[in-house]
């Protein structure tokens, strides 16, 4: 296997992750500015099927704006890359410092609807079909500073007129919230997917909202990832994915996806693939990086290439686990498929449940296999079996 990315694998990046210069908060610019047509080019040529950007990544001068779209879309013409999602830069501009969609001052809020309102009607005439928020100024340092009830209430109002807007169009587009737990502010709102998937539910119409999860930010925050995208997949609510790496809890490293975690990311791609279960996730598989400040353009190219080259693998490595007939004797012994029968069967009562005896000792005692089953997903993953 030549693990040579394809069509079918669906692979997307967004325009601001080559495009990262590697400003951090020691030192500026390690790079110089990438054109976001020159990347998008560069990009179709490793093997990526879709791009992704906010509206600053692409059309950063006003001026500029209607002569960027032209050679951008035909860069996507002469490519045949999609534009598969589109989100708005609410974190960059000194103007959303205390947040955006739910800052304190009303005028900050009603400036950043209407800029992602602007940024919608483009990702639908590009023919985008998802929509992300990431609200990374969306939160607080300090406690009195921020009615957290209100700001959650404001947050709703937005994504009830952004859906209400798109309805009244008729386009063709889903919202995507993103968790983070923190960075750049101290505590961000809807921290983890948890807490994202409770907001949806008070919507007017949560159908339209859903998830991209981000597998550093679950990470920094402690969380298990495929964990994460699995209960997002139980409740429909997968709507895209940001894959990178990350070292457990410390700052957001947005490292290219197979580093950091390597474990966690074979069983993202397991979660991904549908893991034997229910429900699997059929969108673009994205790419949320930051080539590292130390690298060059080559380093950086690497580094993409890198992404796909990793998840490919692991993919492989996922379905030989999956297709092992040790794995499926050791799923067997660890009754992993047994937990799709309901506790109570359909002719019982709770009274029949209550009735029935336990041989509670024995169970107890019963042996569950769950580290056999584990090592041969390691075997796999070392390239053992
Ligand atoms: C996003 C997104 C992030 C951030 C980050 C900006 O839209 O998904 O994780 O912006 O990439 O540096
Ligand atoms: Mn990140
Ligand atoms: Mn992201
Ligand atoms: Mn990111």
């Amino acid at each position: 296997n030549d693990y040579t990315p394809s069509p079918e694998d669906k692979f997307s990046f967004g325009l601001w992750t080559v495009g990262w210069q590697g400003v951090d908060v020691f030192g500026p610019a390690s790079r110089d500015l990438l054109d976001p047509v020159e990347a998008t080019y560069e990009l179709a040529e490793l093997g990526a099927s879709a791009v992704t950007f906010h509206d600053d990544d692409l059309l950063p001068d006003e001026a500029k704006r209607g002569a960027t779209l032209e050679r951008f879309e035909k860069a996507l013409s002469d490519t045949g890359l999609a534009v598969e999602m589109v989100t708005t830069n609410l974190f960059g501009h000194p103007v959303f410092k205390e947040g955006a969609l739910t800052a304190n001052n009303r005028e900050v809020r009603r400036h950043a609807l209407a800029k992602v309102l602007r940024n919608v009607d483009l990702a639908a005439s590009l023919g985008a079909k998802t929509f992300v928020l990431w609200g990374g100024r969306e939160g607080a340092e300090h406690g009195a500073a921020k009615d957290v009830q209100a700001a959650l209430d404001r947050y709703a109002e937005s994504l009830n007129l952004l859906c209400a807007y798109v309805k009244d169009r008729g386009y063709d587009i889903r919202f995507a919230l993103e968790p983070k737990p923190n960075e750049p502010r101290g505590d961000i709102l809807l921290p983890t997917i948890g807490h994202a998937l409770a907001l949806i539910s008070e919507l007017d119409e949560p159908r339209m909202v859903g998830l991209n999860p981000e597998v550093g930010h679950e990470e920094m925050a402690g969380l298990n990832f495929a964990h994460g995208i699995s209960q997002a997949l139980w409740h429909d609510k997968l709507f895209h994915v940001d894959l990178n790496g990350q070292h457990g809890p410390r700052f957001d490293q947005d490292l290219r996806f197979g580093a950091g975690n390597l474990r966690g990311a074979f069983w993202t791609v397991d979660a991904l693939l549908g893991g034997g279960t229910t429900n699997a996730y059929d969108g673009y598989i994205h790419f949320d990086y930051k080539p590292p400040r130390a690298e060059a353009m080559d380093g950086v190219w690497d580094s993409a290439r890198s992404c796909m080259r990793n998840y490919l693998v692991l993919r492989e490595r996922v379905q030989a686990f999956r297709a092992d007939p040790a794995v499926h004797a050791a799923l067997e012994a660890a009754e992993v498929a047994t937990l799709r029968t309901p506790t109570l069967a359909d002719d019982e009562s709770l009274d029949d449940l209550r009735a029935a005896t336990y041989d509670v000792e024995g169970l107890a005692a019963r042996s569950v296999g769950l580290e056999a089953l584990d090592q041969l997903a390691l075997e796999h993953l070392m390239g053992l079996r």
